[in-house]
């Protein structure tokens, strides 16, 4: 905090080798940062659910014990908060969006998912960018299990965009056929949210990156 921005020789150690985002420093540690109060799991009420337009217009969803059957994946990936910090080189491991995509199709017209947490935390994502082979649904970090701090049983992680995209506590995705606004993007966060555009604010949205606000 308060040091200039550098990109020391110990900062990009690790398997991420990737430059920082504009404006964005390295945090030591890492930060909780979330709107509202961590959700108590209950696992006997925690399912995963994905709705809206799927292929076949029927609902799918996961209890707790299937959603930990799905396959596996690693990614090593750098949390970049709009606040200005970015904590590098995490391994996040879980269920690849990939995966939720290819066991609940969804129908050709849908053009965007909506990521939905607990108390209704939201988050929209273009369909590309929620399709990305990087994007996990993280049960994980560094091999031990998330802390209910940090999103426990489960968060998205989205390595390309800011992480407000990533939802804590998920529980589902909702396919739609037009783009709506999730919580932050009503709020006056940028409604794609790429890090290395600097996408940061709503106000910064050219015609045609997000829905009326
Ligand atoms: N459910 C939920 N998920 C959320 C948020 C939130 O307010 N609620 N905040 C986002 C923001 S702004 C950031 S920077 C990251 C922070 O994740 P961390 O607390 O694990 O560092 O979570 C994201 N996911
Ligand atoms: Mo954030």
């Amino acid at each position: 905090m308060g040091q200039p921005v550098e990109r020391a020789a110990g900062a990009s150690e690790g398997a991420t080798e990737s430059p920082l985002p504009p404006g964005q420093r390295i945090q030591r540690g890492w930060p909780v940062t979330h709107y509202g109060p961590v959700p108590k799991f209950r696992p006997e009420r925690w399912e995963f659910r994905v709705f809206g337009a799927t292929a076949d217009s029927e609902k799918r969803t996961w209890n707790h014990e299937e959603f930990t059957a799905l396959p596996y994946t690693t990614v090593v990936a750098d949390l970049h908060c709009v606040t200005k910090f970015s904590m590098i080189g995490a391994e996040w491991g879980g269920v690849p969006a990939r995966a939720i995509l290819d066991l609940a199709p969804p129908a050709p017209a849908v053009t965007h998912v909506m990521v939905w947490a607990e108390y209704g935390f939201s988050s929209n994502l273009r369909l590309s960018d929620f399709a990305s082979d990087r994007a996990i649904f993280a049960t994980h970090k560094d091999g031990e299990l998330l802390t209910a701090e940090h999103g426990f049983p489960a968060r998205l992680v989205v390595p390309h965009l800011y992480a407000w995209k990533g939802p804590k506590w998920v529980r589902g995705v909702e396919y739609m056929t037009a783009d709506r606004r999730g919580f932050w993007e009503e709020r006056g966060y940028h409604n794609i949210g790429d890090p290395w555009q600097e996408q940061r604010y709503s106000y910064q949205e050219a015609p045609g990156e997000g829905p009326e606000l």
